[in-house]
């Protein structure tokens, strides 16, 4: 049977393709396994413990998943078209990155599920993975001619850059295959020298241990140097994306303000906050994690009313809250009115004594 061109086919078939939506498709089997390398990330510990595709690297890692599949669709959604920068730096303000100031998954999962239905009447079977433990969604990226890795380990795309998610359809049917092309980074290395943690500097690799994205989304205690480089992040971090040449062109506006106002999120309710940002990665489905964003990126972009806030937290029922509170405070030089506030005496929570001991120990050993 001829292969036929995925274009010309999902088009005879009725199926558009919406903006923002870049379609390809590789050929199985394809001999592609990323196991090597993710078990190498996992063995020199740059996952910081995180599970997802690290649980399981030989299946996750493995291109060749279903012995029924002969193409896998790999679809990306562009979705800087449709947003603008997060480069709201006013004090009292967190920023969102880009990926997440809605759920960009929405669009992308439409399209996937519409492939899906066609092929399901088709009588042919599909296997979707989208942002899934099981699978590395970058796996096929180059193969299918969309673009490339960069040295920030983003799949990049001519035009487009590296302002894309990616999800994967296996399917029971063969398509012509893009050629893959020959793009690269070049000398350029400019993720590597925009990254404010050093967390890119070796060439295509990241760690996670030195990532901000990462620390947002941990439910780990973040390190006194990480709270301070975290900035007014209030989730994710773009800092590799914004500095991305092959991404600029796509950017429309630098001077709309898409921050959040950090205030408003501590004075919110924590399942309020699970549900207003649905999409996030919160650890244990628990808006305290947000709170300790908010609390961290408040404290390193303060507003007038900051100190007042901060002492507010103090009397939080939440332990995680008045943890980072006394960081907050220490950080905006308002340390020594912790005791007032804070029981310290019929303080039970030794995770909180020792912050407080440490902070304290560092206020003196500076006089
Ligand atoms: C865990 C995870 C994270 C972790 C770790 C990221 C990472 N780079 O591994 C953290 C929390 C830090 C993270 C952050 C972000 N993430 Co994330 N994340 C994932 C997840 C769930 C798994 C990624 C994974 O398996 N990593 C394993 C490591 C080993 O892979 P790797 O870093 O790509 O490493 C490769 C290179 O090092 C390469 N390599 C090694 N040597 C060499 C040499 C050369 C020459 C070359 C070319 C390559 C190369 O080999 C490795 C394997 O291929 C995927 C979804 C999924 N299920 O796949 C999303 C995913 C990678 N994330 C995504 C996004 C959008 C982000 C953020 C931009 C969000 C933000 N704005 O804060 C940041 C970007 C940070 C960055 N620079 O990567 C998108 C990326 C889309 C794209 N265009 O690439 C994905 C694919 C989700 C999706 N479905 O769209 N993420
Ligand atoms: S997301 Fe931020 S901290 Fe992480 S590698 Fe990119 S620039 Fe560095
Ligand atoms: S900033 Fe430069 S080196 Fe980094 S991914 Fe983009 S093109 Fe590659």
């Amino acid at each position: 049977m001829k292969d036929i061109n995925l274009l010309n086919y999902l088009s005879k078939n009725d199926i558009d393709i919406p903006n923002g939506i870049n379609v390809s498709v590789v050929s199985l089997p394809s001999q592609i396994n990323k196991s090597l390398e993710i078990n190498k990330a996992k063995e020199e510990n740059r996952h910081a413990n995180m599970k997802f595709t690290f649980s399981d690297p030989n299946y996750s890692g493995l291109g060749d998943k279903f012995d029924w599949a002969e193409s896998c669709i790999i679809v990306s959604y562009s979705y800087i078209s449709e947003n603008n920068s997060n480069l709201g730096f006013s004090p009292g303000r967190g920023s969102i990155a880009k990926f997440a100031k809605e759920d960009y998954y929405v669009p992308l999962k439409e399209f996937v599920n519409l492939i899906k239905e066609h092929f399901k009447k088709e009588n042919l079977r599909t296997e979707e993975f989208i942002d899934n433990p099981k699978h590395y969604d970058r796996l096929f990226f180059e193969q299918s001619g969309l673009g490339w890795q960069g040295k920030s380990t983003m799949m990049l795309s001519p035009g487009k850059g590296p302002w894309q998610l990616i999800g994967n359809i296996y399917v029971e049917k063969k398509f012509d295959v893009e050629v893959k092309k020959d793009y690269s980074c070049g000398s350029c290395n400019l993720c590597q020298i925009s990254c404010p943690t050093g967390a890119l500097d070796d060439d295509f690799i990241l760690d996670s241990n030195k990532c901000i994205s990462y620390w947002l989304q941990s439910p780990d205690i973040i390190p006194h140097d990480m709270r301070e480089k975290i900035g007014n992040r209030f989730y994710g971090c773009d800092e590799c994306l914004i500095s991305c040449p092959p991404g600029q062109g796509g950017i429309k506006n630098f001077n709309t303000d898409t921050s959040v106002d950090l205030n408003q999120i501590l004075n919110s309710e924590s399942q309020e906050l699970v549900e207003l940002y649905n999409w996030f990665y919160i650890p244990k489905r628990n808006g305290d994690y947000l709170k300790r964003n908010a609390i961290i990126a408040l404290a390193n972009n303060p507003s007038s009313d900051t100190r007042e806030v901060l002492i507010s937290l103090l009397k939080s029922q939440s332990e995680l809250v008045r943890f980072y509170t006394i960081w907050g405070l220490w950080k905006i030089g308002e340390f020594e009115i912790v005791s007032q506030y804070l029981d310290i005496k019929n303080e039970k929570s030794e995770m909180i004594l020792q912050e407080y001991q440490r902070l304290n120990e560092m206020i003196y050993s500076n006089k």
